[in-house]
């Protein structure tokens, strides 16, 4: 199983897409674990995006993240990664495929919606960077059989 870290961004937020994005992952068949929402402080929001501090874009990066409150969710599933991602869309909007959320809401990267884990193990990472372990839920879905074979 994996998990991926899934954040509606502030312009998802201030645009009043969050529930229509959660009902895309709860849709597609992945399994939700946790949510709050929360205004990122600059330390979370540097310590999320540590791999990109030496780019360009960094600082734009961390004040678009913390410029208002993001809500944060940690979904469960196979091939969870892939499946977030791809219903996430390309990280630039404007490439992205109609029918993905950045294809159907976005137009510039710098407000691309949506962040999504992008391996297995940044999933875990990033899951434990926002939630306390017992923030997460263990629980068994009733439609289970008819989502997985
Ligand atoms: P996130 O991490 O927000 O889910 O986006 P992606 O996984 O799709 O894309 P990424 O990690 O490559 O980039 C992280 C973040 O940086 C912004 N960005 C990226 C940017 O502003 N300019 C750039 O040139 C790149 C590559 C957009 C997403």
């Amino acid at each position: 199983m994996e998990r991926t870290l899934i954040l509606v961004k502030p312009d998802g937020v201030q645009r009043g897409l969050m529930g229509e994005i959660v009902a895309r992952f709860e849709r597609r068949g992945l399994k939700l674990l946790g949510m709050k929402f929360i205004q990122m402080s600059q330390e979370l929001a540097n310590q999320h995006y540590a791999v990109h501090k030496e780019r360009p874009f960094f600082n734009d990066l961390v004040t678009y993240i913390t410029s208002g409150p993001v809500l944060a969710m940690v979904w469960e599933g196979k091939d969870a990664i892939a499946a977030a991602r791809s219903t996430i869309g390309a990280t630039k909007p404007a490439e992205a495929t109609p029918g993905s959320i950045r294809g159907d809401f976005g137009m510039e990267i710098g407000r691309n919606l949506v962040h999504g884990s992008d391996s297995p193990e940044n999933g875990v990472k990033e899951a434990n960077l926002f939630f306390k372990p017992e923030e997460l839920v263990t629980w068994t879905r009733a439609t289970e059989s008819w989502i997985r074979e």
